[in-house]
């Protein structure tokens, strides 16, 4: 059997630390269940981000629809910042104690993958980004993954099932196994193409056997037009300048022609690959440095007790509103009764917290995953990309 949990368990609180179980009984044989308000929020982001994207909210809204609570939650895609909630609770305590694990998971998880593939989208300048990173992690989860990459900005990603949620084409090129059994590059490019459905972009792969310079000029020269790009996953103890061979390739293809030839590269490609290739490359391939994406890592507390502001230790009570400048981006932390605040820039602001879950059900219908992905490309569009990572930390050619 493959060790996932069983949806139906999820949904009924049974995907839960034992913790919160013996919390309840004691609630319920003692009777001391309490109105309580509680906040979503992260402390702080990995690495020294400045923002995060927040993904999982579809999962979320079905995993607390139908309980006797009322929720808020900022939009999924907002771009959001450390200490700033962004689901609040509110309810008996017992009625969604045993919902946080899973709810954090939720929200953990994909909102880690979604801002990863946002920096990506970021530091690309406008080139495409797919997500191959479903291998490196547990296929149990593949569907939320390639979710999360796909409206953290992604332009694409590689399983079937995952393309069929998104209501999206799969995004995929040749493996190095078509080419080792067939046993050169350009006939297994031609058996493609005269196997796969002419919609199917035509990307070779051309790192496997010979030299990527002459692999894709006999490839341009077999397929002319018909070929989209040439993919290049050189391994890294041949990479030697990389930079330096995609300049080459693309010389070599627009000496003879093949301007429309696209570079698509992959293989350990992460945020500074990147930023440093995108002056040639057209397209990333991008695995485990999305797929793997460290967590957000979000935690739930309390923050008022009926109606009373009370929060432990480390933490400001009292129930919030996060504040946004509809022109300058700037937001706001503030308690949920004050007033919108008026921004410099004199732009007109807004609450990010909007109440979504009430009585049980949904407020209103959840945005589809292409509005999400508009929405955080949107949000990049204002950010500063200067705010990014230490340029030239990365040694590797
Ligand atoms: C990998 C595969 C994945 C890429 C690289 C993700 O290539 O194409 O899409 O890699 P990353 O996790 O380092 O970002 P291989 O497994 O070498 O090749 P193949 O395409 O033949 O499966």
């Amino acid at each position: 059997m493959f060790h996932i949990s069983n949806p139906k368990d999820i949904k009924e609180g049974k995907i839960t630390d034992v913790y919160f179980n013996r919390t309840v009984e004691i609630i319920r044989k003692k009777k001391i269940d309490r109105l309580v308000v509680a906040e979503v929020r992260a402390k702080e982001f990995p690495n020294g981000y400045e923002w995060a994207v927040l993904a999982g909210i579809d999962e979320v809204a079905y995993l607390l629809e139908g309980l006797p609570i009322k929720v808020w939650w900022m939009r999924e895609g907002t771009l959001f910042h450390p200490l700033e909630p962004v689901v609040i609770l509110e309810g008996n305590y017992s009625d969604f104690a045993l919902y946080e694990t899973a709810l954090l998971g939720l929200l953990c998880q994909a909102s880690g993958i979604a801002t990863r593939a946002a920096r990506c989208k970021k530091v690309s300048k406008g080139k495409l980004i797919y997500h191959f990173g479903a291998r490196r992690m547990h296929p149990g989860i593949t569907l939320m993954i390639d979710r999360a990459s796909y409206i953290g900005g992604c332009d694409g990603v590689a399983v079937g099932a995952s393309a069929k949620l998104l209501g999206e084409d799969p995004a995929g090129t040749i493996p190095h196994s078509l080419i080792l059994l067939v046993g050169d590059t350009i006939k297994a490019t031609s058996l493609f193409h005269e196997v796969i459905e002419p919609v199917v972009k035509r990307v070779a792969l051309i790192d496997t056997i010979g030299d990527e310079k002459f692999e894709s000029i006999r490839v341009a020269e077999k397929l002319g037009k018909n070929l989209f790009a040439v993919r290049l996953d050189t391994p890294s103890s041949r990479r030697g300048n990389f930079l330096e061979i995609l300049k080459e390739v693309r010389w070599e293809l627009d000496l003879r022609g093949y301007k429309n030839v696209k570079l698509f590269v992959s293989g350990g490609i992460n945020e500074e690959r990147i930023d440093r290739l995108s002056s040639v490359a057209d397209a990333f391939g991008v695995g485990t440095w999305i797929s793997n994406a460290p967590v957000i890592d979000f935690s739930l507390d309390i923050v008022e007790v009926e109606g009373k502001p009370f929060s432990k230790k480390g933490k400001r009570s009292g129930k919030k509103q996060v504040w946004k400048c509809t022109s300058c981006g700037s937001t706001w932390l503030l308690p949920f009764s004050s007033p919108a605040p008026s921004c410099r820039c004199g732009g007109t602001t807004f609450p990010l917290l909007k109440l979504s879950i009430d009585k049980g059900e949904l407020t209103e219908p959840l945005p589809s995953p292409q509005e999400i992905r508009k929405y955080v490309l949107n949000q990049l569009e204002k950010v500063k990309s200067s705010t990014f990572y230490v340029k030239n930390a990365w040694k590797g050619k």
